[in-house]
């Protein structure tokens, strides 16, 4: 164990952990909920790593007071969850379904008993499959649908919401879900993507409006975003490396802050992202009060042309697999540096790329307050014969990672929170229960929970702040 500087965390520091819908909560039939796209994708064959689904997942939704008491137990500030939509409008329209406004009134009302501050998250990828019947986010009318929906749930919980977030990862939504096509709806069409990614921001910014006429809380947005390095210096990489930054970072952060997407990606993606207007813009760039992050690892890509180059210098270029889609499109590919840590998902390990990450977004974008919302590794977890899970990986991840973070503070950046992903082991997307994130391990069979040497940790480092 490592030890840390934590004297930059102020006591208003908000320590939590994060989790979504569909990964944890199971319970697809019960309270009256909808199908989602991801009830879809996951049971078509072959999308999702041995058949799995989240129908069951960790049975969250059952077993709601047992994992309020695991998050006590930990002694977190603040806990990120996401609310699924087809609970709540089980087609994406009309009125409220009341067993899903009860289900996370009560897991609202059972943090702040617990003096945990929930933070809700309106949107993590669980499209009501009514609405994609329609054309999903390829459509502008997706847009009004969610923002009528932020206004639901926004009356319905708003008396105790003090922070919301509106959408999770959009690049994901888009890029994942509309060109490369490994996760729901499992399109593939560049076009689609480009207007997904506008209506998602669309309507991110017609849920703030919406929202601002009921509530006074924060409201945010949360982005995925990396640091993207070139292979070289060579012209035609550092060209791709601008490319996949733009359309990673840039088309999201200038949009929000700026009020204008990148000309370079505009140009590229021949003129036009979506149908915006100036009108558009102006509602996608409404003041946010914070912004979320969520870093896992930072990237660094090749010119196709020079993947030999690359590979004869050192780098790993895997090219078993045709490109997906944007790599195609962009003429990029994924490169690894050897000798370089990677998590069970093959990401990279380097905790420094988040300082440049947060002090770009400072120096580039805003000086608004930036709340890491997920930060975290899968690794290659187990119950040992004495009944415990020793997690040294993610414990030295998670550690390096919040000294990072501190690294941040002390260079001028606005940190107000940290939310470790996730609290569960839980259903990985297209990984299904392959990878393990959490820091409580589930046994999928018994449903039994774990709390891994990564909680004891946590715990630890959470109380040494609070005695700083
Ligand atoms: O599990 C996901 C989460 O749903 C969104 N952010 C990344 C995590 C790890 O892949």
């Amino acid at each position: 164990m490592t030890n840390l500087e934590l004297g930059n965390f102020g006591q208003d520091f908000l320590w939590g952990t994060a989790t979504a819908s569909y990964q944890i909560e199971g319970a697809i039939a019960e309270g009256s909920r909808g199908r989602s796209i991801w009830d879809t994708f996951s049971h078509t064959p072959g999308k999702v790593i041995n058949g799995d689904t989240g129908d069951v997942a960790c049975d969250h939704y059952n077993r709601l007071d047992e994992d309020l008491e695991l998050l006590a137990d930990l002694g977190v500030a603040a806990y990120r969850f996401s609310i699924a939509w087809p609970r709540i409008q089980p087609d994406g329209t009309g009125s409220p379904n009341q067993d899903g406004i009860d289900f996370y009134s009560r897991l609202v009302d059972g943090l702040l008993e617990r003096n945990i501050t929930p933070v809700p998250t309106i949107y993590h990828w669980d499209l009501p499959q009514g609405l994609q019947d329609k054309g999903g986010w390829k459509v502008r009318d997706t847009s009004y649908r969610f923002a009528d929906y932020a206004g639901i749930v926004t009356e319905a919980l708003g008396d105790r919401i003090t922070q919301w977030i509106t959408l999770n990862e959009p690049w994901c939504s888009a890029w994942l879900g509309y060109a490369i096509g490994v996760h729901a709806p499992g399109e593939k069409n560049i076009a689609d993507a480009v207007s997904a990614t506008h209506h998602l921001l669309l309507g991110h910014g017609l849920a703030l409006q919406k929202m601002r006429t009921l509530t006074d809380a924060q409201i945010g947005i949360t982005l995925n975003l990396s640091v993207v390095r070139p292979a070289s210096q060579d012209q035609a990489d550092t060209d791709v490396a601008r490319l996949v930054d733009g359309n990673l970072n840039r088309i999201f952060l200038d949009p929000i802050f700026k009020k204008s997407y990148p000309a370079d990606l505009v140009e590229h993606y021949g003129g036009t992202i979506g149908e915006a207007t100036k009108e558009d813009l102006d509602i996608i760039g409404q003041k946010i009060d914070f912004l979320g992050v969520n870093f896992y690892f930072p990237s660094t890509v090749v010119a196709r042309q020079n993947i030999d180059k690359a590979r004869s210098n050192g780098l790993y270029v895997d090219t078993s697999n045709e490109p997906n889609l944007v790599d195609a499109d962009f003429g990029s590919a994924g490169v690894h540096r050897m000798g370089v840590k990677r998590t069970a998902m093959d990401w990279e390990i380097e905790a420094g790329a988040l300082t440049e990450l947060l002090v770009r977004v400072h120096d580039d974008y805003s000086n608004l307050p930036i709340m890491i919302t997920e930060n975290g590794c899968a690794a290659h977890d187990y119950v040992n014969p004495s009944g415990e899970v020793i997690d040294d990986d993610r414990v030295e991840y998670l550690e390096s990672h919040i000294q990072a973070l501190s690294n941040a503070i002390a260079k001028g950046v606005d940190v107000s929170g940290y939310f470790v992903w996730s609290l569960l082991d839980n259903f990985e997307w297209a990984y299904g229960y392959s990878r393990r994130f959490g820091i409580v391990w589930i046994d999928y069979e018994t449903q039994r929970r774990i709390p891994k040497r990564s909680f004891h940790r946590y715990k630890e480092i959470i109380a040494a702040t609070k005695e700083a």
